[in-house]
């Protein structure tokens, strides 16, 4: 190529970018808020747009975007786009080289959308400790990537993503004095507004960052048709659907039983902090109605096929997740920063087993990839695809990796606390 191509060629792909939709373009602003959660009671954290949840952001498949985000706090942010199989640059992790954003400074962020499904994007805070930033803040919304031609067949898409606030520490443990639902807690906010024979999608997202949630419907039937975001092989009805931090379920529901409800919280306490929110019929009157649940084990396996994929791994990789009281959690004996990172080739094949020596469930999290349950709990598996799994106490869950997106990719429990205290690695092309 001659120089005066190289400058034609250049000049071309100046007006490409010049000519994009300025639609594509969109402004996140970081910013302390008071937030009114309702029952009189409000809350200083920091949030996108001023508003808890963040913008919800609709997009294409593979459509190209850029989110400007201009940081008005006095600390580094940065905003990690999460289920996005983006490059590492973007993705909002500063220990996979993404830039963080100085205080009063902006970033541009800009990426190819992919793949399709509910993602969803929050604050990537590391160890701070501080029960007001990263995860426990007001910092995260939901973005949904369209499939093209995807028909939708549905009457409403309703987003619902659960939070909790004024997080403290108590042995060992974080509490929360209250509990939300799109930033409203149980009653404070509009009720879901629905009318007999619809069908709604809910699409529950929780954003806590450190609490596991049981939600149900009073009334109704939620059948699970995504989880992450990812279409299940084996859609199935569920009277409560259980998300560790991190996780989202697509919910289809009949809307074939007027009356005033709640979806909330299954565990009593934790619906009357504020988890909740009143689902109401079109002409229904009446106090919300709770009924509990009857009491169901959540179990990924039955919404895949019942025989595993039968591609070998190329690799097995052991990963043995341990406390160690005060000096917090390990991956295979050692704490981030000095956990061996992940090495992988691209194209090949992992099963990675996660072996959870503790008591806790691990919501544990790889970003720019998503990987299959291949066995869980002993149960074998295949289909359901995640990016957050949640590995119960003493159990062992088997994934498959390929490895598809070159680059730093981190890898961690999605409980913050736990995250704080060292349960991260890297996984790293070779
Ligand atoms: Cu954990």
């Amino acid at each position: 190529m001659t120089r005066r191509e190289f400058l034609a060629a250049s000049a071309t792909l100046t007006a490409a970018s010049a000519q994009e939709p300025s639609a594509d373009i969109v402004n996140l602003r970081i910013a302390p808020i008071t937030l009114d959660i309702g029952r009189k009671r409000t809350i200083k954290t920091l949030a996108y747009n001023g508003q808890v949840p963040g913008p919800v952001f609709r997009w294409k498949e593979n459509q190209r975007v850029t989110i400007d985000v201009a940081n008005d706090t006095s600390e580094p942010e940065l905003v990690h786009w999460h289920g996005f199989h983006i490059p590492s640059v973007v993705d909002g992790a500063m220990e996979e080289g993404t830039p963080m954003i100085g205080a009063r400074a902006t970033q541009r962020y800009s990426f190819t959308v992919n793949p399709a499904g509910t993602r969803w994007y929050h604050s990537h805070l590391m160890g701070s400790h501080n029960y007001q930033r990263g995860t426990y803040s007001g910092q995260f919304g939901l973005a949904i990537i369209e499939a093209a031609g995807e028909p939708g067949n549905y009457d409403q898409d309703i987003p619902l993503m659960i939070h909790e606030w004024e997080a403290s520490l108590s042995e060992d443990e974080i509490v929360y004095r209250y509990q939300s639902i799109n930033g409203k807690m149980l009653g404070a906010g509009e009720p879901v507004r629905v009318k007999a024979g619809q069908r709604i999608l809910f699409r529950l997202v929780n954003a806590s960052a450190t609490m596991t949630h049981s939600l149900a419907l009073t009334g109704h039937s939620m059948n699970v048709i995504a989880l992450d975001g990812n279409t299940v092989p084996s859609p199935g009805l569920v009277r409560a659907v259980e998300l560790g931090p991190g996780e989202r379920a697509d919910c289809m529901v009949e809307m074939n039983n007027p009356g005033v409800w709640i979806l909330g919280e299954t565990n009593d306490a934790y619906r009357n902090a504020g988890a909740g929110i009143v689902v109401e019929y079109a002409a229904a009157q009446g106090a919300p109605r709770w009924v509990p649940p009857p009491p169901a084990e959540w179990d990924y396996t039955r919404f895949g096929t019942s025989s595993p994929s039968s591609t070998a791994p190329d690799a097995t990789v052991p990963l043995q997740f341990k406390s160690h009281g005060d000096h917090g959690w390990t991956i295979n004996g050692k704490a981030w920063p000095r956990t061996d990172p992940l090495v992988v080739k691209q194209g090949a094949r992992y099963r990675l087993v996660f072996d959870n020596q503790s008591s806790m469930a691990h919501p544990v999290h790889l970003h720019r990839h998503r990987f299959e349950i291949t066995k869980f709990g002993g149960k074998p598996t295949g289909g359901v695809l995640k990016d957050v799994v949640m590995v119960p106490g003493w159990k062992e869950v088997e994934v498959d990796l390929i490895a598809a997106n070159p680059g730093p990719s981190l890898f961690h429990c999605h409980h913050q606390f736990h995250m704080d205290q060292g349960f991260m690695a890297l996984m790293k092309y070779s």
